[in-house]
């Protein structure tokens, strides 16, 4: 497959590092961990790790807030902790990304502890720093995602500083040319330690309004969904001057050979395109989370799948993702029937797919009882279902007292309630949704039509969607039942060919000609003959 990179036919698989394996009984996983459990995703066939944050941080946002670009916490280990759990990954044929986070630091960043110390500090500009409104009150309207305001009043000084997400996290000031170099160095020192790229946390938040001014009310907002919803997010983010940054980022890359830059995006798919950048010179993949909200309906998804694939630009590489450490596990919003078909929509479709650590064995969201909510969203805006634990929880290895996971109670609860879910269940047994995805990453490495091909949109009717993917002469037909009631697919005049996957089980290496039998949840990959 030299004609394509590695995350262009690569699968991704996210880790959040405080749940994957704990290897030293402090009931927090750590790097070690997962450097023990690397065999393990050799068997599963993906092809690049990404770990969510592990730098020093006081872990007000669990790691999104860093205190220190270059180094390891100690809670995840150190930096030959991380040398060696990257040697082991290359050694395994596997890439590593790390999740790096330039938006904001931790308030206990020495940067930040410098630049509150005074307005005459030199480090003042490197934050949004602002005089208070005449009455005293915040410099603008804006919101915090976590909500409340944004800004953050500050004695010692008589200024407010701004912080998108908690006051722990002040935001960088981008506009500052010293901020870029001094982040571009931190992106240094990991691309010499050998990493193979970055997950860019909120990298359309880098830029705000030059004048900061008030973000517009939202007339469509309703008392249920999160405060930063009563404005419109006009003036905050997703600003021009951004994607200046971001190439500038990506040239820091290209000083290297071979890395990715990929960035978490949240835009409705006209405002995404932009960030592929001028002449694709901006994030290789800014991530596609339209399955992470989109109501589940052939039709539906059919659309944003023609539209996702009309919008990109010539040359941008697709990409999905179905799941992170942010959004309500895919087993829970789906139920398990239909975890099996999206499973097979994410390893089909055209595009890299990002896996969220636990979903192939259909993890669903862990009850917190209110004593143990670990999660600052939570906290702050508690009771309306924004708690982000639920789908944080340790990976379920087997069903020991603590899964397997650690031999200590873990930072948050386990799940005892299903005792199939677990790997070592699930992986003795050839019907089980990880088996499902252990083969159908086989398939995609072993096909090019899927890891690669050209995507061919056929039909969406009722509850079945189907697709082509094709290359080469291969010719595949994915044809999905995203319901509950068995349909029949008619295909052209002719058209015969070879079951060579099915969700349920069924009939693999069965003939079909002319039509075929959809039952209820069941995902078909069907070889067409020529
Ligand atoms: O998330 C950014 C982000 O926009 C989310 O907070 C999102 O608004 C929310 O989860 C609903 O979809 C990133 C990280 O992934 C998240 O874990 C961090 O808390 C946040 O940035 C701040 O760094
Ligand atoms: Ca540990």
């Amino acid at each position: 497959m030299s004609e394509t990179l590695w995350w262009q036919h690569g699968t991704i698989y996210q880790i959040y590092p405080r749940s994957f394996q704990d290897s030293n009984g402090d009931g927090i996983g750590d790097l070690e961990g997962i450097r023990q459990r690397l065999p393990y995703l050799t068997w599963l066939g993906v092809d690049a790790v990404w770990i969510s944050p592990f730098y020093p941080s006081p872990m007000a946002d669990f790691g999104y807030d860093v205190a220190d670009y270059c180094d390891v916490d100690p809670i995840f280990g150190t930096l030959e902790d991380i040398d060696r759990l990257s040697a082991d990954i290359h050694k395994a044929g596997m890439k590593l990304i790390l999740d790096f986070v330039p938006n904001h630091t931790s308030d206990r960043h020495p940067w930040f502890q410098e630049s509150r110390i005074s307005r005459d500090s030199p480090k003042r500009d490197w934050y949004i720093w602002r005089d208070p409104a005449p009455d005293g009150g915040p410099p603008n309207n804006w919101i915090s995602n976590f909500g409340g305001s944004a800004w953050q009043f500050d004695e010692a000084t008589g200024q407010y500083y701004y912080h998108a997400f908690l006051k722990e996290q002040p935001d960088l000031n981008w506009r500052n040319p010293e901020v870029r170099w001094a982040m571009h160095d931190a992106l240094r020192f990991w691309l010499d330690r050998g990493v193979d790229g970055f997950r860019v946390d909120v990298i359309w938040h880098l830029i705000k309004d030059a004048e900061l001014r008030d973000n517009p009310i939202n007339p469509a907002y309703e008392p249920h969904q999160r405060e930063l919803n009563r404005l419109l997010e006009v003036h905050s983010c997703d600003q021009p001057e951004v994607h200046e940054v971001i190439a500038e980022m990506r040239a820091v890359l290209e000083e290297y050979d071979e890395r990715v830059l990929i960035g978490e995006i949240y835009l409705p798919i006209e405002r995404l395109m932009a960030y592929y950048g001028n002449d694709l010179k901006g994030a290789h993949l800014p991530f596609n989370f339209q399955l992470l909200q989109s109501a589940w309906d052939a039709r539906h998804i059919d659309n944003l799948i023609r539209e996702y694939e009309a919008a990109l630009p010539e040359g941008g590489w697709p990409n999905w993702v179905l799941g992170n450490h942010d959004q309500a596990r895919i087993a829970d919003r789906l139920g398990p029937a239909q975890a099996r078909v999206a499973a097979l929509l994410l390893l089909t479709l055209r595009g890299t797919p990002t896996l969220y650590y636990g979903d192939e064995i259909g993890m669903v969201q862990v009850p917190i009882p209110p004593e143990r909510v670990q999660d600052p969203w939570e906290k702050n805006e508690p009771g309306l279902g924004f708690n982000r634990d639920p789908a944080r929880t340790p990976m379920q290895w087997d069903d020991s007292d603590h899964v397997g996971f650690s031999n200590a109670e873990p930072w948050l609860p386990v799940d005892h309630r299903a005792p199939e879910r677990n790997v070592a269940t699930q992986k003795q047994d050839h019907s089980s949704l990880l088996s499902l995805y252990q083969r159908l990453l086989e398939l995609r490495r072993e096909r090019k039509a899927l890891s690669i091909g050209r995507y061919v949109s056929v039909t969406a009717d009722g509850d079945i969607l189907a697709f082509r993917r094709e290359s080469d002469g291969e010719n595949l037909l994915i044809a999905l039942n995203l319901g509950g009631t068995a349909h029949r697919l008619m295909l052209d005049e002719g058209t015969t060919g070879r079951v060579l996957l099915s969700c349920l089980g069924r009939n693999e290496g069965a003939e079909i000609s002319g039509s075929v039998e959809i039952p209820a949840n069941e995902g078909l990959i069907i070889e067409l003959a020529d």
